[in-house]
């Protein structure tokens, strides 16, 4: 295991220094091999800072190839998000090394976290353990049905404030809130500045941002990294608006 966190070093020097930070999340199931190279010329012309790799479901079993595929046309660093630990290759550069704090299903707790171990005891892979609460952006996302879990209500702030922080407690590194890829409504921007208020540790909010306006209420809110899928993947001109912050 590694014993140095460049990535996630890297990160905390970002939030210190206020610099936001915003990653494309790939679904291997979704993007094709022979577009990776013209996708990531439109990457690199964007602000884009991370790429995340992963979904709910690899169902054609992609993520190594996809992940080599990016590695050949970018230096950015490619982090695993991973929907099951079937997704794990040694081939990225790290792993959020998710726990759905939101739910209370044991499979995504500890059970899917065991059966990682077999592949991460020796990895290279740069771990960073982060707390991944699932909150509902409007509609029934791919999340909450492979997790069997139900997301917490944007009405709950409390909730989603004390999850954030028993995150942290329990020592992530990490804190994800989710809205869901394709969601309706992203986290709104009262939660984000509740829970960013109080945590020390960088916050990641995702689902549901489709334009630069959403991205700056993120970022103004306290999101020190956001992460974007569909509105990429249904059109890649948007990475082209996102040439300054
Ligand atoms: C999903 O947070 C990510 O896990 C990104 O969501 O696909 O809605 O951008 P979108």
């Amino acid at each position: 295991m590694k014993m140095t966190q460049m990535m996630y070093e890297n990160i905390i020097q970002a939030k210190k220094d206020n610099q936001k930070l915003l990653a494309v999340l790939i679904d291997p199931d979704k993007i094709e091999i022979h577009h990776i190279p013209e996708f990531f010329k439109k990457v690199h012309q964007s602000i884009i800072t991370h790429v995340f790799v992963g979904g709910s479901t690899d169902a054609e079993k992609k993520m190594e190839t996809v992940v080599k595929a990016i590695k050949q046309h970018t230096h950015l660093p490619i982090l695993i998000f991973p929907g099951s630990h079937e997704q794990i290759t040694e081939t990225a550069d790290g792993i959020l090394f998710l726990s759905l704090l939101s739910g209370r299903n044991p499979k995504y707790l500890i059970e899917q976290q065991v059966q990682s171990v077999e592949k991460l005891i020796d990895t290279s892979l740069e771990i960073i353990p982060t707390g991944y609460i699932l909150i509902d952006g409007g509609v029934k996302t791919a999340v909450q049905r492979v997790s069997e879990t139900e997301p917490i209500s944007q009405k709950k702030h409390t909730e989603i404030l004390h999850t954030a922080l028993a995150g942290q407690f329990s020592g992530k590194q990490l804190i994800y809130l989710e809205a869901g890829s394709g969601a309706q409504y992203m986290v709104n921007t009262e939660i984000i500045q509740k829970v960013s208020s109080k945590l020390k540790i960088p916050l990641i909010v995702g689902g549901g941002i489709r334009s630069k306006t959403q991205l700056h209420k993120a970022y103004n809110a306290g999101a020190d990294l956001v992460v974007i899928g569909t509105a990429f993947e249904e059109n890649e001109a948007f990475l082209l608006e996102l040439t300054s912050k």
